[in-house]
C-alpha cells in the first residue's frame, strides 16, 4: 500500500507513544488538513472526521470490515470484526441473540445490580478507592463474564486478560520496512490467549454435552443441526474479541463518565441527585472520550476517493471514531464534557454492518453500575491530590480514578 500524496512532515513524525498519551492534538490537525491521512508510524490510513468515518464505516458496498494487522495478529481469523458476507452473518447471528435489547431487558437488572452492589459494598466503608480498579473494571467484567458463562473465572483474571489482549491489539507501530516496531508487544496477548484456551477448553467440553443458558453455550449450539456443535476454532477468535473490548469498554465508559462529570462539579451534583440523568451522562462521555477510540478499520473493494484522498483498492482505513466524536462541524467546544449539549448522535458504537452488537448491553451495565455507586455513596468526591491521566489510542479511558468520601 502506498501513500498517494505526500505525507506532510509533521504526520511523518507522529509516534505511537504520543498517540497513546494524547491523540487529540494530532487528530484535530488531521481533521482540518487531511481528513483521510496515511500515518507512517502505523502503516495505514486513518479517517478522522465524522463525515469520512460515516462514509467509510457505513457503506458496505465498497468497504469490507477489517481489523488492523496487530488486531489480526492478536485475535486470529475468523472473528466477527474481520469477517464479511455470509461468514460475518453467521458470527454476528451467533453473538446477537443474548444482546438484543428486548432480551437484555429480560435479564440485565437481575444480572448487573447485585454485582454492582457487591463491589460498592466492598469499598463503601473504606472512604476511598481507585474507582477504575475497584469498581468500574470489576463491574464490567463480572457482568459480561457471568453472561458468557465464566462464573468460575475471577474478576481479576478477566481484567488481566483484557489488559494483556489490549496491549497486543493496539501494538500497531511499524518500521519503515513494514516490520513490527515492537514485536515484544504481542507477548502479553499470546500469553493471555494460551491461558484463555486452557481455562475455556474444559468448559466447552462440558457445554457440548450439557448445554446451559450461558451465552457461550448458545454460541456452541444455536442454529446447529441436532447433535452438532460449532467447532471451537470457529468460536475462539470471536471469544477473544469479547474478552478484550466487550470486557474492557463498559468499564472505560463508566470511568470516563465519572471523570467527565468531575470536570463540571455542578453537573456531577445534578446527576447524583437525579439518577434519570445517568443515561445522558453516559452518552456524553462516550462522545467525549470514546472507549473504542480507534480500533477497527475498513478495506475498499475498488479504487475510491474519500475527502480528497485517493485510496487504491485494498487500502486499510482506520475509523478514528474518538476523533469523529470531536468533529468541530458537529460539536461546539468538542473537548469539553457537557451534559447539556444538544444530543447530536455520536459514533462511539461505530456505523454500518459492523456497528457494535453490544451497545445496549454495555450502556445498561454502565447505567446500573453508576446508579448503585451514586446511590450508595452520594458524597463521592474526586481526590484532588491525584491527577487523572487518560491513556490509549486504540482504546481510551482514565488509568486510575481516585475518589474519597465521608463514612
Ligand atoms: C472492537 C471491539 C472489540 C474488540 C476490539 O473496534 C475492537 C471494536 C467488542 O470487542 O475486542
Amino acid at each position: 500500500m502506498t501513500a498517494v500524496h505526500e505525507t506532510p512532515a509533521w504526520i511523518a513524525e507522529i509516534t505511537m507513544a504520543e498517540l497513546e498519551r494524547n491523540p487529540y492534538p494530532f487528530y484535530e490537525r488531521l481533521r482540518k488538513e487531511c481528513p483521510v491521512a496515511f500515518i507512517p508510524a502505523l502503516g495505514f490510513h486513518v479517517a478522522t472526521t465524522k463525515e469520512a468515518c460515516q462514509e467509510v464505516g457505513g457503506n458496505s458496498d465498497i468497504w469490507d470490515g477489517l481489523i488492523s494487522p496487530a488486531g489480526g495478529r492478536t485475535f486470529g481469523h475468523p472473528n466477527v470484526l474481520n469477517a464479511n458476507g455470509p461468514e460475518h452473518d453467521e458470527l454476528r447471528g451467533m453473538v446477537e441473540p443474548s444482546l438484543q435489547p428486548a432480551e437484555v431487558n429480560r435479564y440485565v437488572e437481575d444480572l448487573v445490580r447485585p454485582i454492582a452492589r457487591r463491589y460498592v459494598e466492598a469499598i463503601e466503608d473504606a472512604g476511598r478507592a481507585d474507582l477504575v480498579a475497584q469498581f468500574c473494571e470489576p463491574v464490567s467484567v463480572r457482568s459480561l463474564g457471568d453472561l458468557m458463562g465464566l462464573q468460575s473465572v475471577s474478576s481479576d483474571k478477566l481484567r488481566e486478560w483484557f489488559h494483556k489482549l489490549s496491549v497486543s491489539f493496539t501494538n500497531a507501530g511499524v518500521l519503515e520496512n513494514g516490520d513490527w516496531a515492537n514485536p515484544e508487544g504481542f507477548k502479553p496477548g499470546d500469553e493471555a490467549r494460551a491461558e484463555i484456551r486452557a481455562v475455556l477448553d474444559p468448559l466447552i467440553d462440558k457445554w457440548i454435552v450439557e448445554p446451559d443458558d450461558s451465552a457461550l453455550s448458545h454460541w456452541l449450539h444455536d442454529g446447529m443441526p441436532e447433535g452438532q456443535v460449532r467447532d471451537r476454532e470457529q468460536l475462539y477468535p470471536t471469544v477473544f474479541v469479547f474478552l478484550l473490548g466487550a470486557m474492557q469498554e463498559p468499564g472505560h465508559a463508566m470511568a470516563s463518565t465519572i471523570a467527565g462529570l468531575w470536570t463540571k462539579p455542578e453537573q456531577f451534583e445534578r446527576v447524583v441527585d437525579d439518577p434519570k440523568l445517568i443515561r445522558r451522562a453516559i452518552t456524553e462521555s462516550m462522545r467525549w472520550t470514546s472507549p473504542i477510540w480507534s480500533a477497527v478499520a475498513r478495506t475498499n473493494k475498488v479504487d475510491t476517493t474519500v475527502a480528497g484522498t485517493f485510496l487504491p483498492a485494498g487500502s486499510l482505513v482506520m475509523l478514528s471514531y474518538g476523533s469523529a466524536n470531536h468533529d468541530e462541524n458537529d460539536y461546539n467546544a468538542p473537548s469539553e464534557y457537557d451534559l447539556d449539549r444538544a444530543p447530536v448522535p455520536h459514533l462511539a458504537f461505530g456505523a454500518g454492518k459492523h456497528a457494535c452488537a453490544g451497545s445496549y448491553f454495555a450502556s445498561e451495565v454502565c447505567r446500573i453500575g453508576l446508579e448503585e455507586l451514586f446511590e450508595a455513596i452520594p458524597n463521592l468526591e474526586r481526590d484532588e491530590d491525584k491527577e487523572i491521566d487518560f491513556w490509549g489510542w486504540g482504546f481510551r479511558g482514565p488509568v486510575e480514578l481516585h475518589a474519597h468520601w465521608e463514612v
